[in-house]
């Protein structure tokens, strides 16, 4: 029996933990024998999206572009976990859509970390250097980031390790 693709899409804030959730969430699908690729903001920024910044036209491109690569994964049966920012209600939604059209399960996943949280993590020091405005354009400090109004999945800081939330999040989704 062929597995079944699909999309577990993780917006939220720099410093929410997205990436923590996505590796626990790649590492159990894989050690359960199915394919799983995860795609990090961070990281596709030095390759397929290498010419794109940080301003809102650049953000868009960058979740547009992530949303049909996830998509073609989901197609070829593997289960893409995307780990991005996302700042914007429209393109998460644009997100959806393009899998809905080709019929690819999606599940929007939000990593609810507050600001203040994230900002006290500060594990790259992002924050501070935003603060004494070295960085413009900063998701959370003059940049905006819209929450989800109906996520399929919140994780709250006080829900646990990223292993404990991941192994909740498969189980909820039954995958
Ligand atoms: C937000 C920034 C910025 C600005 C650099 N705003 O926590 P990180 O460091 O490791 O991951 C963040 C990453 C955000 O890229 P995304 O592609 O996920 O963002 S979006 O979906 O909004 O396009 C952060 C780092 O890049 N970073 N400058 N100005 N995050």
């Amino acid at each position: 029996r062929p597995h079944r693709g699909g999309t577990l899409w993780i917006t939220g804030l720099s410093g929410s933990g997205k990436s923590s959730v996505a590796i626990e969430l790649e590492r159990r699908l894989v050690t359960q024998g199915r394919p799983a690729y995860l795609m990090d903001g961070d990281n596709l920024r030095h390759g397929l999206n290498s010419d794109l910044g940080f301003g809102d036209d650049d953000r868009r491109e960058n979740i547009r572009r992530t949303a049909e690569v996830a998509a073609l994964f989901a197609d070829s049966g593997s289960v893409a976990i995307v780990s991005l920012i996302s700042p914007f209600a429209a393109e998460r939604q644009r997100a959806r859509e393009i899998h809905d059209e080709r019929a690819l399960p999606f599940y929007e996943i939000f990593l609810d970390t507050s600001l203040q949280e994230c900002e006290r993590r500060d594990p790259k020091g992002l924050y501070a250097r935003a603060r004494r405005g070295e960085i413009s354009h900063f998701t959370g400090i003059d940049s905006p980031y819209e929450r989800p109004e109906k996520p399929d999945v919140v994780i709250r800081p006080t829900d646990g390790l990223p292993a404990e939330t991941a192994a909740a999040v498969l189980e909820l989704l039954g995958l």
